[in-house]
């Protein structure tokens, strides 16, 4: 009797300890460590895991969470799917107001159909009701880093396990497993294959804009994206000691200018390598960056 007082005291404590779902919360991957995403297998990860430093969409000092998988058998790697358990994504993501999960995506060797599962557990950690995104994203291997949107409202998902009959927006508001998982199928696990798949800044949004950072006055453009002989940049007016810069995939600066007193910029790219760039717009008033593609 005294050790189940003692064992519920202790699960009743690390219940309370455990960190919770809060709005706008971002799993960077610049502390180089994993921020709870497994695959469920340690020691594997070591080696299926790596998390650059450099690299991401913003290139130099941009660190990531990339993942490739075994490609072959049932065990942990085996399937494309990652995920976070009784850590910084349970909780209740509707009473937090979160609408949406955004991530910067990137897949390397093939194509990945992406979903987010979520489930609620029971107290063995094992997941009792589990819901997937009904529509995946798709990310086309070699398409460099893209910003998805997942809306997570209820009526988002489809219930693909449920042997505690829970509604999806019951799990949505006890949330004990979040997964990122590579699927055509709707399914809870992830289809095996050989894949990497890398993700940078997982973020709990309250807002189902693609770009939340930047308001509409202050927001440059970029015309026309992709683009084959020029890019042109409509500035805000408010900037002062304006700087375009431009990066590639690999964090390289290849273009750098100051700009002041401008409202537009061309810069002529017809002999830029094809590919994904960075721009970035640095003034007094912050800093905006964008994705543009040269054809
Ligand atoms: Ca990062």
């Amino acid at each position: 009797m005294k050790t189940k007082l003692l064992l519920l005291t202790l699960l009743l404590f690390s219940t309370a300890m455990i960190a919770q779902v809060t709005a706008n919360q971002v799993d960077d991957f610049e502390d180089g460590t994993r921020q709870s995403w497994e695959i469920g297998n340690p020691v594997l990860a070591e080696s299926l895991i790596s998390l650059p430093a450099d690299g991401g969409p913003d290139g130099a000092g941009d660190g990531y969470y990339s993942f490739t998988t075994t490609g072959a058998g049932n065990g942990a790697g085996s399937k494309c799917l990652v995920y976070s358990r009784g850590a910084q994504w349970s909780g209740d993501f509707l009473a937090q107001g979160i609408v949406a999960i955004k991530m910067d995506v990137r897949a390397l060797n093939d194509d990945v159909t992406l979903r987010l599962g979520f489930a609620e557990l029971d107290s063995f950690q094992f997941p009792i009701t589990q819901i997937v995104t009904t529509n995946p994203v798709v990310i086309t291997a070699g398409s460099g880093w893209q910003q998805v949107t997942f809306p997570i409202q209820p009526s988002d998902f489809t219930i693909v396990e449920n042997s505690s009959g829970l509604t999806a927006a019951q799990v949505l508001a006890s949330v004990g497993e979040m997964r990122i998982l590579s699927n055509t199928s709707l399914s809870w696990f992830g289809e095996n294959g050989l894949r990497t798949m890398e993700f940078n800044d997982i973020t709990a949004s309250t807002t189902l804009s693609t770009n939340e950072n930047v308001q509409d006055t202050t927001e440059f453009s970029i015309s026309p994206n992709p683009a084959t002989t020029r890019l042109n940049m409509n500035l805000p007016s408010n900037l002062s000691n304006t700087t375009i810069s431009v990066f590639d995939v690999l964090g390289k600066r290849v273009y750098s200018k100051e700009v002041d007193a401008l409202s537009t910029a061309t810069v002529n790219v017809s002999n830029w390598n094809s590919g994904v760039y960075l721009v970035r717009i640095s003034s007094d008033e912050g800093t905006q960056t964008k994705r543009f593609v040269k054809q």
